[in-house]
């Protein structure tokens, strides 16, 4: 290292979305000397770099919100039933700036490295630009579906047309009109995407690999009457949300199986669910919706009868029925008119299962058996989700220990916030966390309030360094595997997984044990002393 002088503070905090703005603020209240990093130039993290058109929350907005200030939370308006991109950053750029956390960031930052110095007990970070800071505590609060993935197809450099991903979409409005557009991906983002381009293209070609579960998201503006009532009860309806499943309130846990249900009876009821809309609401139809195989066809074919009911083309229909993962197991997107725009007559599928992208070309893209002339490509093909951030930096320390080398099998943590052999590094809802799997910025509280707890014990006791214990590590590890094994979840090939990426290890990363169950797991670490990691001055 240069004896160039580096910035000293006591923690640095890695992004400026939702995770990095509240360690911020509660660090601070600590007393604690803070500096946070980020890579845009404002505050949002994927609300910042996702403005595709259609961009929208899939959890209600009463509900995706920060709960740490029932000022905040009295006095915020959402307009709609579940926010748009548009209005969640506006949201981040007022608590930003509500309590005066601006000062403390440091835009356009990019971090190339983190290392541990282990004799001076310190984290020294350098950015792309060379410059240097160190800190006591280093907190990664760098996002889970951070680093956009365009899959490395022959030629992209060649096509001479725009192309776009969704997770680094412009500032500026794209005018898509005339346009004869292509969209890679139907995961949750292009389903969002397809309805807003669609009604502007010329045309537009959808090039499917693998189908998805959608359903109904019933959006619109919230009315007032249900504003004010869910304000009333808010504090009740927070408390609520972390003795769930997913961290979302007012979606009491069903309590018989779709098994003991008459199929009359189960028409009804996903009848019901399909026609009020959201994700939670279908899948707590049942209780056994993702632990039988026999229910969840159930529900599954619920949805594939509807798409048939809704898309004319019998072989578009088809074609778009999900048949690879029982419903549930990916994350079932949202929408609103998905099914139904592709009943345009400016809109085609093409399956790109039996028939794989070769290459872009200069003029469109070329799959196995046919070309496709475009004017614009938009890549909506996911992200390096999870551990994809954390692995674009070099991560080490003194005694040779290198984040790539110890999760080169696939991550491992502990209670998905602490990673053994990395001492006072704190992961905010990390791999082996429900953070994907609940509503975020509930689990974005549940980690920060532990982390900042744990920060604050050891400056009361005079303790500096914390560090998950190996044995405890790999315990987390073994449960989270157990409580996945439980499940159908691992039978989808999804990001959870990393099938998304080719090469990537293949584990189920997060923690679907549930929020209320890894609450609890989190507050008896405490309660036994930091139970599983060594604590020492
Ligand atoms: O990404 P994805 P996403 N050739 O990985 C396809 C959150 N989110 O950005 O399935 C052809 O789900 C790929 O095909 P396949 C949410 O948690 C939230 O859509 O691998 N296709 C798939 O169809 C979500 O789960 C909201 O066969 C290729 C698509 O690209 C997560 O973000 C809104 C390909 C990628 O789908 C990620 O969603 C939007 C190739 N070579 C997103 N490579 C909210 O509402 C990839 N694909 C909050």
């Amino acid at each position: 290292m240069s004896d160039q002088q580096f910035e000293t503070f006591d923690a640095i905090i890695i992004g400026a979305g939702f995770a990095g703005l509240y360690s911020l603020y509660k660090l601070r209240k600590l007393g604690l000397n803070v500096r946070v990093f980020e890579a845009g130039d404002g505050v949002g993290g994927t609300w910042y770099w996702n403005r595709y058109p259609g961009a929208r929350c899939d959890v209600e907005s009463m509900e995706y919100s920060y709960s740490f200030d029932p000022e905040l939370e009295q006095e915020w308006v959402w307009p709609d039933k579940y926010s748009k991109q548009s209005d969640i950053l506006r949201y981040a750029n007022h608590v930003a700036e509500r309590y005066d956390l601006l000062k403390d960031i440091q835009f356009e930052t990019r971090i190339k490295s983190a290392y541990y110095d282990r004799n001076i007990n310190t984290w020294t970070i350098e950015t792309s630009g060379g410059q240097k800071a160190t800190a006591q505590y280093c907190i990664m609060a760098v996002g889970n579906l951070s680093t956009p993935r365009v899959p490395d197809f022959k030629g992209v450099d060649s096509f001479a047309g725009d192309w776009y991903h969704s997770g680094l979409w412009p500032k500026e409005e794209v005018d898509f009109s005339s346009k004869r557009v292509g969209i890679i991906g139907t995961g949750s983002t292009a389903i969002q995407i397809i309805p807003h381009v669609a009604k502007q293209a010329k045309h537009l070609t959808i090039f499917q690999r693998t189908a998805n579960y959608s359903l109904p998201a019933r959006n619109g503006p919230l009315p007032e009457d249900v504003r004010a009532a869910h304000k009333k009860k808010y504090r009740e309806l927070r408390e609520q949300a972390y003795f769930t499943p997913f961290g979302i309130a007012g979606y009491p846990p069903p309590e018989k199986a779709a098994t003991d249900a008459t199929p009359e009876e189960r028409e009804a009821k996903y009848h019901q669910k399909w026609a009020e809309g959201g994700t939670i609401s279908y899948l707590f139809s049942y209780n056994d919706l993702l632990l039988s195989p026999d229910s969840n066809k159930t529900a599954s074919d619920f949805v594939r009868d509807r798409i048939r009911e809704i898309v004319h083309d019998p072989n578009t229909a088809e074609l778009l029925c999900p048949n690879d993962h029982p419903i549930g197991t990916k994350r079932i997107c949202l929408d609103s008119g998905y099914y139904e725009t592709f009943n345009r007559d400016n809109v085609s599928l093409v399956n790109v299962r039996s028939a794989p992208i070769e290459e872009i070309t200069q003029t469109g893209l070329r799959t196995t058996t046919d070309a496709f002339e475009l004017d614009s490509i938009i890549f909506a093909t996911g992200f390096d989700a999870m551990t994809g951030a954390v692995l674009e930096m070099d991560v080490r320390t003194s005694d040779g220990i290198d984040m790539r080398e110890r999760w080169k099998d696939g991550p491992k943590t502990y209670l998905g916030i602490m990673v053994a052999g990395f001492p006072n590094m704190f992961v905010i809802t990390g791999p082996g966390s429900p953070g994907v799997k609940s509503q975020m910025i509930l689990s974005i509280e549940q980690h920060t309030d532990w982390i900042t707890d744990c920060i604050k014990n050891m400056r009361a006791k005079g303790i500096n360094r914390a560090e998950a214990q190996p044995e405890s590590e790999a315990k987390w590890v073994e449960h989270v595997n157990e409580v996945a094994d439980s499940t159908l979840y691992p039978q989808a090939n999804s990001w959870y997984v990393g099938a998304n990426i080719p090469g990537k290890p293949r584990i189920f990363m997060p923690y679907v044990g549930g929020v209320e169950a890894y609450k609890k797991i989190c507050d008896e670490v405490v309660e036994n002393g930091y139970e599983g990691i060594s604590l020492s001055p």
